[in-house]
């Protein structure tokens, strides 16, 4: 009724329901699977009735817009802003934010030590709400984001007065500074001041607005845990445990000890990575000058940490330095995983394989200290309503045709009814219209985009992510090199039997990423040769589509036959873009990473196109490389040659990329997975030659993947982690 109303306005008005969906941008607030992650939860929430909300900044520039121009990524601003109506600004909810000057110690009346951070400079922080509905249920959550602005007002009117145009203006723009742009890095972190400015920004505002609430309900303090539970994601709001340590001590004068049990019973910490790079640490001469009340804070915690271990492994003196929170280095750094850890009552991974490395790897030692219960592991998952109702409609409908009684998007193992139906002639016939649909939609927008024509009946292979050594998008092309020099050697008639393919690539490199930026610059200089290669035609298409986004990949993923998640084992924590495409009636060729491990168990191997050495046997390879003699495999140096005799262009440009793997130790086991990826490669031609099976294979998985609903997930966060119950809020009469 609704729906039909709004249409019929707009109709009046006129207008297309669809042009003005075309209008709205999409929220530019993450840069990756992190942020994504954090959206699906969102819309999970709300949908089973838990009373949560979301904190995080409102950049007025997201992550950046992508174009590609001669081949190579150019970053273009992203004023995202322009035209937002989902938000809805709160002047009247600010908090003032202290940043700087020092702190003055007194005694109060019964002798104790007090705290007071004094001086500095106070920035202010403004809410911008965002409504998220849930999906069949009159709930709505909020998302809650600060936006940074001067606390003195719009200008300095005195200084204007004087004359002082520039400088009156001054102080707003430094303050809006803090919450003008996203860092565009994904999977790395470089330690400069603005972007701790935004991490305590946040954390202090949402703070503050979760201890406000909290004092209206005149709860005693102890009570705190039970009442309210803050989920780390990942470890950038880790200032959070510190704030939350220095309100209570410093600001409601509760003892140590009675505070940080508090603090520790509220946090819960989920690590999303295990990459080195990016894992933060902050210098503790930045945090002393912006923060110096909350450094001395984290020296507490950590010497009556540390003091606790020392206790009770006495023998151990190598324990206290690899687990205490402050590096000896020089300067000293803070480890704000190590912070996140002790700060915290629950610590998660994102995926059973990640979940355990952590705990085997970097994180050994807080196992040793706190003892297995406090590590666990909650297994990613995607929302239904966007990933499948609103990116396929067609399917959607199709599966709710023979799902019936209960709503599948309600309940996603309700998806396991359509595998009575993998042999039903019509079903199967409409399944395979729908992927055509979605393959001839996609083939537009490549068409409009990158000029490139491709034929829809052909295979499409897909990999859409950042871009990123450890993804390996580099190995997929390279792949790719090696397909058409296979082809070339052919002749015509041997070329027929080949399978087409269309070779899709999406994603955004980090604009300071170089090597990424070579990747990406590879990938297009190989779709120039090859697709105007008349030997080749239709037998081989290389795409790469500019701007990867949320709005895009509801368009990919749809259309996809065969999706890559290729990381060299044991550096995908999960991955979630593997299920969206699962779900979506595409296969997967991956290696033994992340969420793809789960993936196989859930679907069957049969199911799913699998390579590539295990996680446990990466450490060995990569001493090999760098102690014994590195053998490059044939094929692979045969894909080099051909780079390097510059059949792609300038051999300078790509010289980097073939020395990462010939010179310099191929740290992500790009040779020894090559051979293994081509031959699955082989087989998955085999596979789609043979339609019907290859239906039957897409039928089974997706009726085989309810456990990836980012339901089943949250569900798991409020029992395992918040101890949290759903309230579900009935719409009042006549609302
Ligand atoms: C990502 C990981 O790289 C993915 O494997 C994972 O699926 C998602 O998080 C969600 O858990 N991640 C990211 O996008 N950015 C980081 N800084 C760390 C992890």
């Amino acid at each position: 009724m609704l729906i039909s109303n709004c249409l019929a306005g707009l109709a009046d008005l006129g207008f297309r329901i669809e042009d003005v969906i075309e209008q709205e941008h999409d929220a530019a607030l993450g840069n990756g699977g992190l942020g994504r992650l954090a959206a699906c939860f969102l819309d999970s929430l709300a949908s089973l009735n838990y009373p949560a909300w979301g904190y995080g900044l409102r950049y007025r520039y997201g992550i950046f817009k992508q174009e590609i121009i001669d081949g190579y990524q150019v970053e273009v601003p992203d004023y995202w802003l322009d035209f937002n109506p989902w938000e809805f600004p709160r002047h009247d909810v600010t908090v003032d934010i202290q940043f700087f000057g020092h702190v003055r110690k007194s005694t109060d009346e019964n002798g104790r030590t007090v705290a007071h951070w004094e001086g500095g400079e106070i920035v202010k922080a403004v809410a911008y709400d965002v409504p998220i509905p849930g999906y069949a249920t009159p709930s709505t959550n909020n998302l809650r984001l600060w936006s940074s602005t001067a606390a003195s007002g719009e200008f300095d009117f005195q200084k204007f007065n004087n004359g002082d145009y520039e400088s009156s203006v001054a102080d707003q723009q430094r303050a809006e500074t803090i919450s003008a742009v996203l860092y565009p890095n994904d999977n790395l972190e470089r330690g400069k001041e603005l972007r701790l400015k935004q991490q305590y920004f946040w954390v202090a505002a949402s703070l503050y607005d979760i201890v406000r609430r909290f004092k209206k309900s005149k709860r005693p303090w102890k009570e705190f845990p039970e009442q309210v539970a803050i989920q780390l994601n990942d470890t950038h709001p880790t200032l959070a445990v510190v704030e939350l340590q220095r309100i209570l001590l410093d600001l409601e004068g509760l003892e140590w000890d009675e505070a940080w049990n508090i603090v520790t019973n509220t946090f819960g910490y989920t690590n999303h990575t295990v990459l080195p790079e990016a894992l933060e640490k902050w210098s503790v001469p930045l945090i002393q000058h912006l923060l110096p009340r909350h450094l001395q804070i984290i020296y507490d915690i950590n010497l009556y940490f540390l003091q606790s271990v020392e206790r009770r492994f006495p023998e151990e003196r190598d324990l206290l330095g690899r687990v205490s929170i402050i590096e000896e280095s020089q300067p000293k750094m803070v480890r704000m995983a190590h912070l996140a850890i002790v700060g915290s009552h629950k610590v998660n991974g994102v995926a059973e394989l990640h979940s355990d490395l952590i705990k085997t790897t970097i994180f050994k030692d807080f196992v040793t200290i706190f003892g297995p219960d406090k590590f666990t592991n909650v297994t990613n998952g995607i929302t239904p309503r966007r990933w499948l109702h609103q990116a396929n409609p067609r399917l959607s409908e199709l599966i709710s045709s023979k799902t019936g009684g209960k709503d599948f998007l309600t309940d996603l193992n309700e998806l396991n009814k359509i595998e009575l139906y993998v042999k039903d002639k019509a079903f199967r016939k409409e399944w395979a219209d729908i992927k055509l649909a979605n393959k001839e939609r996609l083939a537009k927008h490549i068409k409009a985009s990158a000029g490139v024509t491709v034929d829809p009946t052909a295979l499409f292979d897909v990999q859409v992510k950042r871009i990123h050594e450890y993804k390996r998008q580099q190995l997929n092309i390279f792949g790719v090199i090696h397909r058409y020099l296979t082809l070339k050697a052919m002749s015509p008639e041997e070329r027929k039997k080949q399978q087409p393919r269309v070779s899709i690539f999406g994603g955004k490199a980090a604009p300071g990423y170089w090597m990424a930026k070579q990747i990406i610059h590879l990938i297009n200089s190989v779709g120039k040769v090859v697709n105007n290669d008349e030997d080749i035609g239709d037998l081989l298409k290389v795409v790469f589509l500019e701007d990867y986004n949320v709005s895009k990949a509801e368009i990919i993923i749809p259309a996809s036959d065969i999706s890559e998640h290729i990381s060299t084992a044991g550096t995908e924590a999960s991955g979630t873009s593997n299920m969206k495409f699962v779900l979506n009636g595409g296969l997967i060729i991956g290696t033994c990473d992340g969420a793809n491990i789960e993936i196989t168990r859930e679907i069957g191997e049969n199911n799913i196109f699998l390579f590539g050495n295990l996680a446990e046997d990466v450490e060995d390879l990569r001493h090999a490389h760098t102690y014994g003699t590195h053998e490059i495999d044939t094929d692979l140096n045969r894909v080099f040659q051909e780079i390097e005799k510059g059949t792609f262009g300038s051999t300078q440009d790509f010289a980097a990329l073939i020395s990462a793997v010939r010179d310099h130790g191929d740290y992500y086991l790009v040779s020894d997975d090559f051979h293994s990826y081509i031959e699955t490669q082989a087989l998955v031609d085999d596979a789609y030659r043979n339609q019907e099976e290859w239906i039957t294979k897409c039928i089974t998985s997706v009726a085989r993947m309810g456990f990836f609903s980012s339901d089943r997930c949250i569900n798991e966060y409020a029992e395992g982690i918040w101890n949290i119950e759903p309230l579900r809020v009935e719409k009042e009469e006549g609302a």
